[in-house]
Protein backbone atom coordinates (compact mmCIF):
# COMPACT_ATOMS: atom_id res chain seq x y z
CA UNK A 1 0.00 0.00 0.00
CA UNK A 2 1.24 3.87 -1.21
CA UNK A 3 0.50 6.25 1.62
CA UNK A 4 1.93 9.94 0.73
CA UNK A 5 1.83 12.72 3.44
CA UNK A 6 1.87 16.38 2.54
CA UNK A 7 3.26 18.91 5.54
CA UNK A 8 5.05 21.74 6.12
CA UNK A 9 7.23 19.78 8.88
CA UNK A 10 8.20 16.60 7.31
CA UNK A 11 10.72 15.92 10.28
CA UNK A 12 7.50 15.97 12.63
CA UNK A 13 6.51 12.88 11.04
CA UNK A 14 9.80 10.87 10.23
CA UNK A 15 10.31 9.83 13.93
CA UNK A 16 7.03 7.86 14.16
CA UNK A 17 6.89 6.63 10.48
CA UNK A 18 10.39 5.35 10.93
CA UNK A 19 9.51 3.39 14.58
CA UNK A 20 8.05 0.27 15.05
CA UNK A 21 5.39 -1.26 13.08
CA UNK A 22 5.27 1.16 10.25
CA UNK A 23 9.30 1.49 10.07
CA UNK A 24 9.28 -2.26 9.84
CA UNK A 25 6.48 -2.48 7.33
CA UNK A 26 8.34 0.08 5.28
CA UNK A 27 12.01 -1.67 5.32
CA UNK A 28 10.15 -4.69 4.46
CA UNK A 29 8.75 -2.58 1.54
CA UNK A 30 4.97 -4.08 1.96
CA UNK A 31 4.46 -0.21 2.81
CA UNK A 32 5.42 3.01 0.53
CA UNK A 33 5.31 5.54 2.74
CA UNK A 34 5.96 9.12 1.43
CA UNK A 35 6.58 12.36 2.89
CA UNK A 36 6.84 15.26 0.95
CA UNK A 37 7.26 19.10 2.21
CA UNK A 38 5.11 21.40 0.38
CA UNK A 39 7.79 24.27 1.11
CA UNK A 40 9.25 22.82 -1.60
CA UNK A 41 6.82 23.97 -3.56
CA UNK A 42 7.19 27.40 -2.36
CA UNK A 43 7.42 29.67 -5.62
CA UNK A 44 9.61 32.60 -3.38
CA UNK A 45 12.59 33.49 -2.07
CA UNK A 46 11.25 32.91 1.75
CA UNK A 47 9.77 29.68 0.97
CA UNK A 48 6.48 31.25 1.78
CA UNK A 49 3.16 28.82 2.25
CA UNK A 50 1.20 31.27 4.13
CA UNK A 51 -0.89 34.51 4.02
CA UNK A 52 -2.96 36.61 6.22
CA UNK A 53 -6.85 35.94 5.97
CA UNK A 54 -9.07 37.55 3.39
CA UNK A 55 -11.42 39.52 5.61
CA UNK A 56 -8.84 40.23 8.16
CA UNK A 57 -8.86 38.17 11.74
CA UNK A 58 -5.98 36.75 13.68
CA UNK A 59 -3.21 34.17 12.52
CA UNK A 60 -2.63 32.84 8.97
CA UNK A 61 -3.99 30.60 6.39
CA UNK A 62 -2.02 28.43 4.47
CA UNK A 63 -2.20 29.91 0.82
CA UNK A 64 -2.89 27.18 -1.74
CA UNK A 65 -0.66 27.89 -4.31
CA UNK A 66 2.11 25.56 -2.89
CA UNK A 67 0.12 23.13 -2.07
CA UNK A 68 -1.70 22.73 -5.41
CA UNK A 69 1.78 22.30 -7.06
CA UNK A 70 3.12 19.57 -4.70
CA UNK A 71 -0.06 17.51 -5.31
CA UNK A 72 0.06 17.77 -9.14
CA UNK A 73 3.82 17.36 -9.00
CA UNK A 74 3.65 14.23 -6.97
CA UNK A 75 0.23 12.70 -8.46
CA UNK A 76 -0.47 10.78 -5.06
CA UNK A 77 -3.01 7.96 -4.57
CA UNK A 78 -6.36 9.10 -3.87
CA UNK A 79 -8.28 9.84 -1.75
CA UNK A 80 -6.73 12.68 -0.69
CA UNK A 81 -7.65 13.64 2.88
CA UNK A 82 -7.50 16.41 4.65
CA UNK A 83 -6.67 16.76 8.05
CA UNK A 84 -8.69 19.10 9.82
CA UNK A 85 -11.17 19.37 13.29
CA UNK A 86 -13.99 20.31 10.24
CA UNK A 87 -13.72 17.01 9.10
CA UNK A 88 -16.20 13.83 8.75
CA UNK A 89 -14.88 11.71 11.90
CA UNK A 90 -12.24 9.18 11.17
CA UNK A 91 -13.32 6.06 12.83
CA UNK A 92 -12.15 2.41 12.81
CA UNK A 93 -15.12 1.67 9.74
CA UNK A 94 -12.75 4.20 7.36
CA UNK A 95 -9.64 2.37 8.47
CA UNK A 96 -11.18 -0.47 7.07
CA UNK A 97 -12.24 1.30 3.68
CA UNK A 98 -8.72 2.83 3.54
CA UNK A 99 -6.80 -0.70 4.05
CA UNK A 100 -9.02 -2.20 1.41
CA UNK A 101 -7.66 0.01 -1.61
CA UNK A 102 -4.21 0.44 -3.23
CA UNK A 103 -3.52 3.63 -1.83
CA UNK A 104 -4.17 7.43 0.20
CA UNK A 105 -3.00 10.40 1.12
CA UNK A 106 -3.30 12.89 3.93
CA UNK A 107 -2.79 16.91 3.51
CA UNK A 108 -1.75 17.99 7.03
CA UNK A 109 -2.73 21.83 7.89
CA UNK A 110 -1.23 24.23 10.28
CA UNK A 111 -1.57 27.54 11.28
CA UNK A 112 -5.23 28.71 11.78
CA UNK A 113 -6.43 26.95 8.32
CA UNK A 114 -6.44 26.38 5.02
CA UNK A 115 -7.21 28.35 1.71
CA UNK A 116 -10.70 26.71 1.40
CA UNK A 117 -9.80 26.06 -2.42
CA UNK A 118 -7.64 23.55 -1.64
CA UNK A 119 -10.48 21.50 0.79
CA UNK A 120 -13.19 22.43 -2.58
CA UNK A 121 -11.41 21.93 -5.36
CA UNK A 122 -8.12 19.47 -4.53
CA UNK A 123 -8.80 17.09 -1.55
CA UNK A 124 -11.77 14.40 -2.03
CA UNK A 125 -12.78 14.68 1.44
CA UNK A 126 -11.34 16.29 5.48
CA UNK A 127 -11.02 14.18 8.20
CA UNK A 128 -11.32 14.66 11.49
CA UNK A 129 -9.86 12.10 14.06
CA UNK A 130 -11.57 13.94 17.31
CA UNK A 131 -13.53 16.67 19.41
CA UNK A 132 -10.06 18.76 19.87
CA UNK A 133 -8.03 21.48 18.14
CA UNK A 134 -4.15 20.71 17.36
CA UNK A 135 -1.62 22.84 16.09
CA UNK A 136 -1.61 20.93 12.66
CA UNK A 137 -2.51 18.33 10.96
CA UNK A 138 0.20 16.30 11.31
CA UNK A 139 -0.50 14.13 14.84
CA UNK A 140 -3.78 13.24 13.04
CA UNK A 141 -2.01 12.14 9.54
CA UNK A 142 -0.11 9.62 11.96
CA UNK A 143 -3.46 8.40 13.86
CA UNK A 144 -4.73 7.63 9.94
CA UNK A 145 -1.54 6.35 8.99
CA UNK A 146 -1.40 4.02 12.07
CA UNK A 147 -4.65 2.89 11.75
CA UNK A 148 -4.91 1.73 8.69
CA UNK A 149 -1.82 0.96 7.91
CA UNK A 150 -1.85 -2.27 11.08
CA UNK A 151 -4.66 -3.39 9.05
CA UNK A 152 -2.95 -4.06 5.62
CA UNK A 153 -1.91 -7.93 5.42
CA UNK A 154 2.03 -8.32 6.55
CA UNK A 155 2.14 -5.13 8.23
CA UNK A 156 1.51 -6.61 11.55
CA UNK A 157 4.08 -9.46 12.21
CA UNK A 158 1.25 -11.16 13.64
CA UNK A 159 -1.36 -12.14 11.28
CA UNK A 160 -4.20 -12.64 13.77
CA UNK A 161 -4.15 -9.94 16.41
CA UNK A 162 -4.95 -7.04 13.28
CA UNK A 163 -8.46 -9.02 13.66
CA UNK A 164 -9.54 -9.28 17.15
CA UNK A 165 -11.09 -6.35 16.88
CA UNK A 166 -14.12 -7.52 15.56
CA UNK A 167 -14.32 -9.05 18.59
CA UNK A 168 -13.20 -5.74 20.88
CA UNK A 169 -12.08 -3.10 18.96
CA UNK A 170 -12.93 0.71 18.42
CA UNK A 171 -15.98 2.46 18.07
CA UNK A 172 -18.22 2.22 14.90
CA UNK A 173 -17.88 -1.45 14.60
CA UNK A 174 -20.71 -3.00 16.61
CA UNK A 175 -17.53 -4.00 18.86
CA UNK A 176 -17.51 -3.64 22.64
CA UNK A 177 -14.24 -2.56 24.68
CA UNK A 178 -11.87 -4.40 25.36
CA UNK A 179 -11.53 -6.96 28.81
CA UNK A 180 -8.84 -6.25 31.30
CA UNK A 181 -5.41 -8.31 30.45
CA UNK A 182 -3.26 -9.76 33.51
CA UNK A 183 0.23 -11.41 33.27
CA UNK A 184 2.95 -12.63 35.82
CA UNK A 185 3.59 -11.78 38.67
CA UNK A 186 0.46 -13.46 40.31
CA UNK A 187 0.82 -10.91 42.78
CA UNK A 188 1.80 -7.46 42.52
CA UNK A 189 2.73 -5.18 45.91
CA UNK A 190 -0.07 -7.06 47.18
CA UNK A 191 -2.87 -6.69 43.76
CA UNK A 192 -3.74 -9.99 42.68
CA UNK A 193 -5.32 -11.33 39.36
CA UNK A 194 -8.88 -12.41 39.23
CA UNK A 195 -9.08 -15.84 40.45
CA UNK A 196 -11.43 -17.11 37.15
CA UNK A 197 -8.26 -16.27 34.79
CA UNK A 198 -5.87 -18.89 36.78
CA UNK A 199 -8.92 -21.23 36.91
CA UNK A 200 -7.74 -23.15 33.51
CA UNK A 201 -11.61 -23.29 33.05
CA UNK A 202 -11.17 -22.07 29.46
CA UNK A 203 -15.05 -21.74 29.26
CA UNK A 204 -15.41 -20.02 32.27
CA UNK A 205 -12.65 -17.34 31.17
CA UNK A 206 -14.18 -16.41 27.67
CA UNK A 207 -17.55 -15.98 29.76
CA UNK A 208 -15.76 -13.67 31.99
CA UNK A 209 -13.77 -11.69 29.37
CA UNK A 210 -17.27 -11.37 27.65
CA UNK A 211 -18.88 -9.98 30.68
CA UNK A 212 -16.03 -7.83 31.51
CA UNK A 213 -15.78 -6.05 28.28
CA UNK A 214 -19.86 -5.94 28.25
CA UNK A 215 -19.72 -4.20 31.83
CA UNK A 216 -16.59 -1.66 30.76
CA UNK A 217 -19.02 -0.84 27.62
CA UNK A 218 -22.14 0.05 29.41
CA UNK A 219 -19.86 2.18 32.16
CA UNK A 220 -17.43 3.58 29.94
CA UNK A 221 -18.50 4.05 26.17
CA UNK A 222 -22.68 3.37 26.65
CA UNK A 223 -22.65 5.14 22.68
CA UNK A 224 -20.86 2.32 21.75
CA UNK A 225 -23.76 -0.22 22.83
CA UNK A 226 -27.32 1.57 22.14
CA UNK A 227 -29.33 -1.55 21.88
CA UNK A 228 -30.81 -3.30 24.88
CA UNK A 229 -28.89 -6.40 26.16
CA UNK A 230 -29.47 -9.87 24.80
CA UNK A 231 -30.98 -12.19 27.36
CA UNK A 232 -27.33 -13.91 26.88
CA UNK A 233 -25.87 -10.92 27.78
CA UNK A 234 -27.98 -10.17 30.98
CA UNK A 235 -27.46 -13.64 32.06
CA UNK A 236 -23.44 -13.08 31.55
CA UNK A 237 -23.19 -9.96 33.81
CA UNK A 238 -25.76 -12.21 36.69
CA UNK A 239 -23.02 -15.10 36.41
CA UNK A 240 -19.93 -12.42 37.03
CA UNK A 241 -21.53 -9.57 39.71
CA UNK A 242 -19.14 -6.64 39.60
C1 LIG B 1 -7.88 16.92 13.19
N1 LIG B 1 -9.03 16.62 14.95
C2 LIG B 1 -8.43 17.80 15.11
C3 LIG B 1 -4.94 22.59 12.61
C4 LIG B 1 -5.37 24.01 10.79
C5 LIG B 1 -6.90 22.30 7.99
O1 LIG B 1 -6.16 23.22 8.72
C6 LIG B 1 -5.77 22.96 10.00
C7 LIG B 1 -5.74 21.68 10.54
C8 LIG B 1 -5.32 21.51 11.84
C9 LIG B 1 -5.19 20.18 12.41
O2 LIG B 1 -6.28 19.30 12.49
C10 LIG B 1 -6.88 19.23 13.70
C11 LIG B 1 -7.70 18.02 13.97
N2 LIG B 1 -8.71 16.11 13.84
O3 LIG B 1 -6.77 20.12 14.52
C12 LIG B 1 -4.97 23.84 12.10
Amino acid sequence: MRIDVFTIFPEYLAGPLDASLLGKARERGVLDLRVHDVRDWADDRHRSVDDTPFGGGAGMVMTPGPIFAAVEAVAPPRPLLLCSAAGRRFAQPMAHELAAGEGFSLLCGRYEGIDQRVADHLCDDEVSVGDYVLAGGEAAALVVVEAVARLVPGVMGNEESADQESFSGASGTGALLEYPQYTRPAEFRGLGVPEVLRSGDHGRVERWRRAQSLRRTLERRPDLLDRPLTPDEARLLAEFPD
